[in-house]
């Protein structure tokens, strides 16, 4: 079975400007642990005291799902991860020959020495973490560093290798493809005696995070990264709620995710995040499963399948219809049954006038406003 790890509090932390109190972390990790993802991503513990102190408490919070501490290849990283009781610590070391080169000014081997010491050290104080090894901006590497980085990742006590597209590189379809790559690295490593987990992170760079995440569940991923909205670096990740959904939905997977926990966690998140959700957000956008135009009104009001792939109430969700200058007289004729008020067909042809009206001031009618509008029709009949 797939595993999500959410990575809202580390990587998501990223997002210029975005920053989650303690209790925030606390509170958003309680929704994640409900939701039912399987590893949460608390932090990088050597970023700010605050961090290290979140990183501490969520890892003994005694959560289902594990908690897991980023470090640089470095053992003062790893200690800290160690004392905040992580129980999966996440190691990022690039092997790309120019950052080698040009950031890290190091040939592959003595890399590779630093990755394993690390790696060997971290297992000896605790062999019950479960410990990742990403070659960072891996799909770009030269392919023969990342085998071998990662072969001596595993022999050293790594049980993870994560397949990071750090810029949002791949693209579904191309020579560089997330589905390829995977398949290629688990032969490789194979052929070596290894059968590491493999981990997917892919950047949004390009829109198409969501994508390749799914291409590398296809040849075999068995953990991939998402955050609450996508939040990340730059363009961020790939985003939670889709991700569940689309495994769901398109997939097939079956989990025991609770999926109506994601509007609220999504509501936390957005309101201390400082970013709103826009409107048209799959599955969490105030709009996600509204119809507008009247003719989408028309049909999905017999059956909203005819306007919508996704059932709302797999995330505790109602179809809705929305007032505006788009709107057809079935569309009036919905709110005003949602509202259980009467009417006759003449009255939901005035009505429609004025909310086509209202429409084109470049508003919605609310239910609050309708009832106002229901009024005022009654009373002034236009003769
Ligand atoms: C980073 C980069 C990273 C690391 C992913 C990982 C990436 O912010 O440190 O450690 O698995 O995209 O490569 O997020
Ligand atoms: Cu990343």
């Amino acid at each position: 079975m797939v595993k999500i790890l959410d990575t809202t509090l580390r990587e998501g932390e990223q997002t210029p400007g975005v920053y989650f109190d303690g209790h925030i972390k606390l509170a958003i990790a309680d929704l994640l642990d409900e939701i039912g993802i399987d590893i949460i991503e608390a932090g990088h513990p050597m970023v700010t005291p605050e961090i290290h102190e979140a990183v501490y408490q969520l890892a003994r919070h005694g959560y289902r799902a594990k908690i897991a501490a980023h470090a640089r290849s470095l053992q003062r990283d790893v200690d800290l991860a160690l004392e905040c009781g992580a129980q999966f610590i996440g190691i990022f070391y690039s092997v790309a020959s120019e950052r080698l080169g040009q950031v890290f000014r190091k040939d592959l081997n003595s890399a590779i020495d630093q990755i394993v010491n690390v790696i060997r050290y971290a297992k000896n104080q605790n062999p019950d973490l479960l410990i990742r090894y990403t070659p960072e901006d891996t799909v770009r590497s030269p392919f023969e560093n990342v085998v071998q980085a990662s072969c001596a990742a595993v022999e050293a006590g790594a049980d993870i290798i994560s397949v990071a597209d750090t810029t949002g590189f791949m693209a579904p379809g191309t020579e560089h493809n997330m589905y390829d790559f995977i398949a290629r690295l688990k032969d490789a490593l194979a052929q070596s005696g290894h059968q590491p987990m493999i981990a997917v992170h892919c950047h949004n760079d390009r829109g198409l995070a969501l994508a390749n995440a799914l291409d590398g569940y296809r040849a075999g991923a068995e953990i991939i990264d998402a955050s609450v909205l996508g939040l990340g670096e730059r363009a961020g990740i790939v985003d939670l709620a889709q991700l569940l959904l689309a495994l769901k939905e398109v997939f097939q997977v079956q989990n025991n995710c609770r999926l109506e926990k994601l509007l609220p966690l999504y509501q936390l998140v957005s309101q201390y995040a400082g970013l709103p959700i826009p409107d048209n957000f799959p599955i969490v956008g105030q709009n996600a499963f509204t119809h507008c135009a009247g003719v989408h009104t028309h049909a999905a009001v017999q059956n909203p399948v005819h306007y919508q792939s996704l059932d709302p109430s797999l995330v505790g969700r109602n179809m809705s219809v929305a007032l505006d200058h788009m709107s057809g007289i079935s569309s009036v004729q919905w709110a005003l049954d949602q509202l259980g008020l009467e009417y006759t067909t003449d009255l939901l042809k005035r009505i429609l006038i004025h909310i086509k009206q209202i429409g084109q001031k470049g508003r919605t009618v609310d239910f609050h406003e309708l009832k106002h509008l229901v009024e005022w029709c009654k009373k002034h009949p236009l003769k």
